[in-house]
């Protein structure tokens, strides 16, 4: 059987799983963020070697796909789950099927297996998958129903993966919230404590919620950014 190496389809994955990195700190978080400067710089490396003989290139871009899949999906899994946050979703799913494609050619590389027409298979079908998720993402958040503020919602904005306050303050019983996300990436709204006091925000979308809330200070946070917090008085 002849057809493509697994070694080829290991390298255009590396290529593919560095692209991917780039547009995550440069278009959706827009920031830095050390692991996946890590990982996608072992890639970058990886795919050099692999452009020479021996099996150094092998290993070390396998073992940066491994990384890359666990890491894409333990961080930033939820972006799976919510297409209307188009950014985040679409390039999330294609970092996922990128690390799957990756690892799969890895390992048959590494364990010297032939090349075969199995290997076009598997980057087609990781191809086909990307563009499915980008479509899916494009028509969710193209038919996204905003909000529109109501009187006496707290207005709670996020940008820059920052909330625009640090303290919020509302009385006690229906509090409820106008949330708008200026950016390209998921966040949340999470009020720590309080049942049904979670709300998803999808990128460059406007979103609403009310949550019953009695007296006390709690903490409200978005779960995948650490650095935005801030303390809701409820009296
Ligand atoms: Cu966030």
């Amino acid at each position: 059987m002849s057809g493509t190496s697994w070694r080829t389809l290991l390298r255009w994955a590396a290529i593919a799983g560095i692209v991917e990195y780039v547009i995550v700190m440069t278009l959706v978080e827009r920031s830095v963020i050390p692991p996946v400067l890590v990982i996608g710089v072992l890639l970058f490396i990886g795919a050099i070697l692999l452009g020479r003989s021996g099996p150094a290139g092998v290993r070390l871009t396998t073992v940066a796909f491994v990384l890359f899949l666990l890491s894409n999906l333990v961080f930033a899994g939820k972006n799976l789950t919510v297409p209307a946050s188009f950014g985040s979703f679409a390039v999330t799913w294609a970092a996922v099927l990128t690390g799957v494609a990756g690892t799969i050619a890895g390992v048959n590389a590494w364990r010297g297996r032939e090349p075969s027409p199995a290997v076009a298979g598997v980057g087609a079908a990781a191809v086909a998958l990307t563009v499915v998720a980008v479509v899916i993402g494009l028509a969710a958040s193209l038919g996204y129903h905003n909000a529109k503020a109501v009187n006496g919602d707290v207005a709670v904005r996020a940008k820059d993966s920052k909330f625009d306050k640090a303290v919020l303050a509302v009385p006690r019983g229906q509090a409820s919230f106008f949330l708008d996300n200026a950016d390209n990436t998921l966040h949340n709204f999470h009020i720590v404590g309080v049942k049904g006091g979670t709300k998803e925000m999808p990128a460059n979308h406007r979103t609403r919620f009310t949550a019953s809330v009695a007296a006390g200070t709690y903490k409200y946070r978005c779960d995948y950014h650490t650095d935005m917090k801030g303390t809701l008085t409820v009296s």
